[in-house]
This record gives structure tokens, C-alpha cells and sequence, in this order.
């Protein structure tokens, strides 16, 4: 059999697989969107109007193939120190409050016991942020970024939307991040800025 009739890949231009050439192959996968990662460590003594100092922004991608370079050379989340967070985030979007993207927004949540949790966490991050870069919600243009926070007594990991009024879109999202990190536990949803003083809590 000769050398190409042995690789089950289209000799046109159609698709170019790492079969068509091992050695050079270099096509990247672009992501629907660009992700930026961010860390802080704020420490105990911030406040509201310091926050916003220890925010670095580390490195944006935009490819799958620049999301596994990025997350097989950064800290696991299990060896960060307490009170750390990662911030996934659409580039363009800083992952606070008072960024307009997020202004009118709110989050899904859910805090995971430390010490339960220490050897799950790495991959429940990991599927946090596939689901978000994979574009796995239906509402994905509500989906602003991502969070995990590290704490002395818990691991979170947040889902910061758009907006914070429609239940049906809201509720939509929560059951996707519920399934696609596979935490059996309730999610709940707050306004940034709660405004509605009465009702229940939104949770998944
Ligand atoms: P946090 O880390 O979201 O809450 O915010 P947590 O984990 O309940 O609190 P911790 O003390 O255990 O870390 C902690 C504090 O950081 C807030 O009370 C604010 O002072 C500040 N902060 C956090 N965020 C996400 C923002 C933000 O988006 N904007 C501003 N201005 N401050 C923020």
C-alpha cells in the first residue's frame, strides 16, 4: 500500500490533520472566543476600593491549543495558597463588579468543603473552564468568565453572567455548569448588586 493510501485523511485541502504531516503539523483550533486568565491574592487586609491592586492579568489564548499550553504550565489550583483566585474571563471583560459587562450581572455559585474536596478540585476547575471556553451554554453570550476561589475552609467556583433578571436564562445556565462539572451539590445565583430585597434565591 502506498504511504497515503494507508491515512484515512481527505488529500484535499478540506481537512488538514496532524496525518497529513506529523512532523510540521501546526494548525491551532480557534476558540469561538479570546479567554483571559487572571490571578489575586488580595490578602485579609483588602477592601473594596484596594481589590482592584493585586489583580494581575496573565495571558490571553484563543486557541485549544494555547489553553492546554497555559493550563499545563500554571499552579494547580490544590497548591494555591489561601485566599487566591483564578479568573477566567472573555478578553475585554475584567473580572469585577464594576466592569459594565458584569454591572448588571450575577453568579452562580457553590462552596466545596477544603478538605473534601482537595483531590477534586484540579478537575472540576479544569471542566468549569472547558464548559466556558467549549461554549456549552445555550445563553453563552451571558456567560462573562469564571472563578475558582481558594479559602481556609473551602474551594468556590463561580459563573459570572450578563444580566440578573431573567430567571428562565439564568436557571438555563446553572443547570449546564451543574452538569458539566459534575458537582452534586446545590448552586445558588446572587445579583452582584442585590437589589430585590424579598424571594428565594435562585439554586440549582
Ligand atoms: P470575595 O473574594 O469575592 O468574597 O470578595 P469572599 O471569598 O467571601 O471573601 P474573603 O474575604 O474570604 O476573600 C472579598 C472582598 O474582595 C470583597 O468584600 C471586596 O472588598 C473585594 N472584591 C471582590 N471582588 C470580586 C470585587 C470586585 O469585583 N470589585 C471590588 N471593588 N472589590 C471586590
Amino acid at each position: 500500500m502506498a504511504q497515503n493510501d494507508s491515512l484515512a485523511v481527505p488529500s484535499g485541502d478540506k481537512y488538514v490533520t496532524v496525518f497529513n504531516d506529523p512532523v510540521n503539523f501546526n494548525v491551532k483550533h480557534p476558540l469561538h472566543n479570546s479567554w483571559t486568565l487572571w490571578f489575586d491574592n488580595p490578602g485579609k487586609k483588602s477592601n473594596a476600593n484596594t481589590w482592584e491592586q493585586s489583580l494581575k492579568e496573565l495571558i490571553t489564548f484563543d486557541t485549544v491549543e494555547d489553553f492546554w499550553g497555559v493550563y499545563n504550565n500554571i499552579m494547580k489550583t490544590c497548591d494555591l495558597s489561601i485566599s487566591s483566585n483564578y479568573h477566567l474571563f472573555k478578553q475585554g471583560i475584567k473580572p469585577m463588579w464594576e466592569d459594565t459587562a458584569n454591572k448588571h450581572g450575577g453568579k452562580w455559585s457553590i462552596q466545596l468543603p477544603r478538605n473534601k474536596t482537595m483531590n477534586d478540585i484540579d478537575g472540576i476547575w479544569l471542566n468549569t473552564m472547558l464548559a466556558c471556553i467549549g461554549e456549552a451554554f445555550e445563553h453563552e453570550n451571558e456567560v462573562c468568565g469564571v472563578v475558582v476561589s481558594v479559602r481556609r475552609a473551602f474551594f468556590r467556583i463561580a459563573l459570572w453572567t450578563r444580566s440578573s433578571d431573567n430567571q428562565n436564562v439564568a436557571m438555563s445556565i446553572g443547570t449546564t455548569l451543574k452538569r458539566e462539572t459534575g458537582i452534586d451539590g446545590m448552586f445558588e445565583f446572587q445579583p452582584h448588586h442585590e437589589t430585590k430585597s424579598s424571594g428565594k434565591p435562585w439554586t440549582v
